[in-house]
């Protein structure tokens, strides 16, 4: 609809949240830093098996994980919605789901949902919240082995199991701004019916075109890519704030504050004034704090948006 795109566009800039199980390790493996690859995907770049990962679970307990003080820094930081990590390749729910035990309320001490707690506090800030969705899943009984690339034996068992998540997904927590499907092998056909899905529960919902094969209401740019131009179609860049990784990273340099919100300003207006929007991520440790660095840049941002009057 026309004016699900406008409200979509009015968005402009963002916040992107990947947490997880992931979090908990923080880029290391039995004592190692793990020196390549996105720490959200620890599990296929230290080569840990399932069963050993799942069991990270146990020790989910994130106490300092506030979804309004996450919600107030977005705000803050003159952010016009919200994307959490529904899952991540991981397979990892960080919602109370029926379809599997492997969740943030089942198999956790903690027992929480994390994407009901966001979207009520998205709802009470009055700003907007969108979900990211992996399609590949490595704790899917037949998707395995584990790979960063989508390993899927029984296609049409996977299908079906996405589609339950997603339904339940945009059937318990409100409006979802945006769903941002990741990664996958779907056939045309597979991509077709996912996109009718999130299009018949929720017709305003922007789908991203991670989803393959040319079903999309905008395009998603590759990891951290900036485009030459203005392009003719809706699109995004998602960026994080190092380029090496996505999810808390313990032992990333992350240099100076003012040198960052330099180079994230630099890349907010030049994707604002082509026409994207801009999809800024944070990466909170896995005890569910902010990671002050990132706070600060995200208030320094902030700041100068409202000294210019962009607020
Ligand atoms: C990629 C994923 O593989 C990364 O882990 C991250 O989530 C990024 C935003 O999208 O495709």
């Amino acid at each position: 609809a026309p004016e699900a795109l406008k409200t979509w566009h009015g968005n402009k800039y963002s916040m992107f949240i990947h947490f997880g199980l992931y979090s908990l390790p923080g880029g290391v493996w039995k004592g190692q830093p793990v020196t390549y690859g996105y720490s959200e995907q620890i599990q296929a770049f230290a080569k840990i098996p399932k069963e050993e990962y799942m069991q990270l679970a146990k020790d989910f307990n994130p106490t300092q994980f506030n979804a309004d003080s996450i919600v107030a820094l977005a705000k803050r930081g003159g952010m016009k919605s919200v994307v959490l990590t529904s899952k991540h390749h991981d397979g990892f729910c960080m919602f109370h789901t029926a379809t599997t035990t492997y969740n943030s309320y089942d198999a956790t001490p903690c027992k929480r949902d994390f994407v009901k707690e966001l979207s009520d506090a998205c709802k009470r800030a009055g700003i907007r919240f969108g979900l990211y969705f992996s399609i590949i899943d490595w704790n899917f009984p037949y998707a395995s082995p584990m790979s960063d690339h989508n390993c899927d034996f029984v296609p049409e068992k996977h299908q079906e199991f996405s589609k339950a998540q997603i339904t339940e997904l945009l059937t318990n927590y409100g409006p979802i701004s945006e769903f941002w499907f990741d990664m996958g092998s779907n056939t045309p056909e597979q991509s077709k019916e996912l996109y009718a899905l999130v299009h018949k529960l929720q017709p305003d919902c922007m789908v991203s075109g991670r989803i393959g094969n040319d079903q999309y209401d905008f395009c998603v740019m590759a990891d951290n890519a900036y485009p030459e131009g203005s392009l003719h179609t809706p699109w995004q860049t998602a960026a994080s704030m190092f380029d090496e990784t996505w999810s808390y990273r313990s032992w990333q340099e992350r240099g100076e504050v003012k040198d960052k919100v330099y180079q994230k300003l630099c890349q907010l207006t030049n994707v604002v004034s082509h026409g994207g929007n801009f999809l800024l991520n944070i990466g909170p440790k896995g005890d569910g704090s902010i990671v002050p660095f990132e706070k600060d840049v995200l208030e320094s941002i902030g700041s100068w948006l409202d000294k210019y009057g962009y607020a």
